[in-house]
């Protein structure tokens, strides 16, 4: 067992549980902040003998603002420069790669004004002067903890929300993602008054591929359709599945020569190159695709709505036009 482990279980024998209750966590990277000769040391022997857990650095103030991957700040508050302590503090809050970590001033016991001003600068929580290295410890460790709690919650929601605007199965972008970076190319085509366009691409009688071949060999298809598509554009260009077997994409700044150019090249690509199937063999395959251009002088608003909508008709054109077709 850790030293985390020991010292709970130590901690709840006393209390007289009989089964001591355990947690796990990753180690824990605390930054010891003192301009006191052997303040900061005398802290690392604390931390780091009493639990092995915690990486501990000892460092200067100015250190410390440059500080990156620190998940808690433990600042001598008693030191020479006490303003430049109280500095540091708002500093680590503004900064990107410190503003998450939490921080502890330790403090003497007769200023409450300067505890005070700590606090509403941001310190997550005060060591007063007296403490022993058991408060030390469960004070960092607390702290800890809260950071750890909060990261995870951070890659939680950084996670949902990539997972709620990506589609699944060819890992490209999602319906929802695409009409929210239509409505951000609005905005932009007006403030930089620049055109783009936009492509929707069907598959040509996708069912008769499922039917033939069975919905797995479909869903390959897409995937590689989707590599395909992805392979030929510019990283600028947005792609997404927006449907079973569609496709759009956005092309900034694309004049409607180049909109109709570039749907005439992925046009052709895909007519020319048979996918290979799971299972062997090769599959010849054609799309049909309609363009539709957004101007700067269109009003924002609903205009990717009706963008994509005229798309789609252009769309409709190119099967009824027999398939195989870029249509304007
Ligand atoms: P058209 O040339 O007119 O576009 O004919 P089509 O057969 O491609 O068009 P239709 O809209 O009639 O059929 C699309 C088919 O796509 C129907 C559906 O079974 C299939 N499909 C939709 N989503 C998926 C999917 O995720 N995986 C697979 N394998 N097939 C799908
Ligand atoms: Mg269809
Ligand atoms: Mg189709
Ligand atoms: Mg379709």
């Amino acid at each position: 067992a850790s030293a985390e482990l020991r010292m709970r279980e130590d901690t709840q024998r006393a209390l007289g549980f009989a089964e001591p209750v355990t947690t796990f966590r990753q180690p824990s990277h605390v930054a010891l902040v003192s301009d006191r000769s052997g303040v900061a040391k005398a802290w690392e022997v604390t931390l780091v003998d009493k639990r092995q857990y915690y990486r501990a650095s000892v460092m200067t103030l100015t250190e410390a603002v440059a500080a990156d991957g620190i998940d808690v700040f433990l600042l001598d508050g008693r030191g020479h420069d006490r303003h430049a302590t109280l500095r540091l503090l708002s500093e680590l809050q503004s900064r990107t790669h410190t503003r998450h970590a939490a921080t502890i001033l330790c403090i003497s016991d007769d200023d409450p004004e300067f505890a005070a001003m700590a606090l509403d600068l941001g310190a997550n929580d005060l060591l007063i002067a007296g403490f022993t290295d058991t408060e030390l410890l469960l004070r960092v460790d607390a702290q800890a903890r809260r950071k750890a709690q909060r990261d995870r919650l951070r890659d939680g929601v950084r996670t949902g929300l990539e997972a709620a605007l990506t589609d699944p199965l060819t890992g490209l972008h999602n319906r929802r993602y695409a009409m929210s970076h239509l409505s951000r190319m609005a905005e932009d085509a007006r403030s930089l008054g620049r055109d783009y366009a936009v492509m929707m691409i069907d598959i040509d009688h996708f069912k008769r591929i499922n039917d033939r071949y069975g919905h797995p060999v479909g869903d390959a298809v897409l995937v590689a359709l989707a590599a395909r598509l992805r392979k030929a554009l510019r990283p600028e260009d947005m792609l997404a599945r927006i449907g079973g077997e569609e496709f759009v994409v956005a092309l900034p700044g694309a004049s409607q020569v180049e909109a109709c150019a570039t749907a005439e090249r992925l046009r052709k690509l895909i007519a020319a190159c048979p996918i290979d199937l799971p299972e062997g063999g090769s599959l010849p395959m054609t799309t049909s695709i309609g363009v539709a251009m957004a101007w700067t002088t269109d009003t924002p608003g609903s205009l990717s709505e009706a963008l994509v909508g005229r798309a789609d008709e252009a769309l409709y054109r190119s099967k009824a036009d027999g398939r195989n077709k870029v249509t304007l």
